[in-house]
């Protein structure tokens, strides 16, 4: 967690080792002979990711499964629609820590080198849950059993420190029902306060990262598991506990239904000062009037910062029974898809008229530049944001070679340009090598003011 003068949220920074000094000015360029002037006009961003992006900063994202990333047609779509990934169980505790003091992080590892090659930010999920033990935590109890979990909790966020933009520090702690109590569970039995000591480790080892609490049925406003957990976020940021932001799941599957007050519950939430996310959506049988909706109501409420659906196709979800997903088993889009780019694209960019997003915001509108045989240009203009960092995101094998007004840092494959503002204005251009590839376009990942 990082505090600011205002309210304690920091936006994502993006914390490429690699900074490169690039050529500045491609003006030479624009002399080469068979140049082609491309009309000068921005359009609706074609991705969920890339829209998201505009409205604000926000991203759209996915679970994600490492068994999965062998599989093109996954990645394909990985690759062209998000620009953002949770782990689906490959940073839970039995897959991080399966025996005690042995951490095991391959897969994560693999899901984390993925994601931050190609622009994409990286939710941790989780630190502390009263599932997916291993089988060692499941049978120890009291202080040894607090020791055991903290320590869990120092590891995991040490070993990924400045990798994962948030984390889910605890998840799912509240009981559901009407008692408004919290889940009985072996972490529990340790005292009530394990929830806040689990955040002050996690604020211990990765100060720079965003400390969010998830669950789900916390969705409907009315609920008193709702009540509840706003009743401890506001504790928490009473009392000076670190907790940055409320993770809502909102799996509207197995019974659960999108309730007509949801853009209450964000909007309450993110008025105690912390950022809201929805971390896990997916939505029995996938109405396209319900994402729409959900998406509606992210972009109105400006500390809504995204939204990632739990699986790609219907064919990964952890409910496919249900087809609750964005995309079919084919890997096509259905109309759920169309509903909420349409909306993503519609969307008021700063997501309230009146309140800039804190930490956050800024949009962008990209335009396409000159086109050579071999590269071609792109400049973006940068609004809401006199002090900005924007990352941009070309397909491999395109490459970046060149880029002017701006202060850049390229990724290692020059594939990821993060570009900050350096007081030659709100427009930033940059040159992408096609090698290869002449139809895939750059994506703006992200828009950070400050
Ligand atoms: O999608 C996950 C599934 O593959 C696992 O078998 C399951 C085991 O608990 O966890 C699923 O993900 C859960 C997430 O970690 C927390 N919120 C509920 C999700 C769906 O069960």
């Amino acid at each position: 967690m990082i505090r600011s003068s205002t309210d304690g949220a920091r936006g994502p920074r993006p914390r490429y080792r690699t900074r490169l000094a690039l050529v500045i000015g491609a003006v030479g360029m624009l002399a080469t002979a068979g140049a082609i002037a491309l009309p000068n006009t921005a359009s609706a961003a074609s991705t969920l990711g890339a829209s998201a992006a505009e409205r604000g900063g926000r991203y759209f994202g996915t679970a994600v499964a490492a068994n999965k990333l062998n599989d093109s047609a996954y990645t394909t779509i990985l690759n062209r629609e998000f620009n953002q990934v949770t782990p689906e169980n490959e940073m839970k505790i039995d897959a991080t820590e399966p025996q005690r003091g042995q951490f095991s992080y391959g897969n994560a590892d693999r899901i984390v080198q993925h994601a931050r090659s190609r622009g994409m930010q990286v939710r941790g999920h989780t630190l502390a849950w009263h599932s997916q033990q291993p089988g060692w935590m499941q049978s120890l109890s009291g202080s040894t059993l607090r020791q055991a979990m903290l320590n869990h909790v120092t590891q995991v966020a040490t070993h990924f420190r400045g990798q994962v933009t948030w984390w889910d520090v605890v998840n799912e702690a509240y009981a559901d029902g009407s008692s408004g109590a919290r889940r009985d569970s072996n972490l529990q039995r340790t005292g009530n306060d394990w929830i806040e000591a689990a955040f002050r480790a996690a604020d211990a080892a990765d100060p720079n990262a965003q400390l969010c609490y998830n669950d789900y049925n916390i969705d409907n406003w009315n609920d008193a598991k709702t009540q509840a957990v706003y009743r401890m976020v506001q504790d928490f940021k009473q009392r000076g506990v670190p907790i940055d932001c409320v993770g809502l799941q909102s799996h509207f599957t197995g019974g659960s239904n999108y309730p007509s007050n949801y853009r209450t519950t964000l909007s309450s939430f993110a008025a105690l000062g912390v950022d809201v996310h929805i971390t896990e959506l997916d939505i029995r049988n996938a109405p396209a009037d319900a994402y729409r909706n959900v998406t509606n109501d992210c972009l109105a409420v400006a500390r809504c910062k995204g939204i990632t659906v739990w699986g790609i196709r219907d064919s990964d979800s952890w409910r496919s029974g249900e087809s609750p997903l964005l995309f079919n088993g084919s890997g096509q889009k259905k109309p759920a898809y169309d509903a909420v780019l349409t909306a993503l694209n519609n969307g008021n960019p700063g997501g309230n008229p009146t309140t800039p997003p804190p930490g956050g915001g800024c949009t962008t509108s990209t335009t396409a530049g000159t086109v050579w045989g071999d590269r071609y240009n792109t400049s973006v203009t940068v609004s809401g944001a006199s002090n900005w960092t924007v990352v941009v995101a070309v397909t491999a094998p395109q490459s970046i070679s060149t880029t002017w007004s701006g202060s850049a840092s390229l990724s290692s494959n020059n594939t990821v340009l993060t570009m900050r503002s350096n007081g030659s204005g709100n427009t930033f251009g940059f040159t992408t090598m096609m090698n290869g590839n002449s139809s895939a376009r750059p994506q703006v990942r992200s828009c950070t003011a400050g």
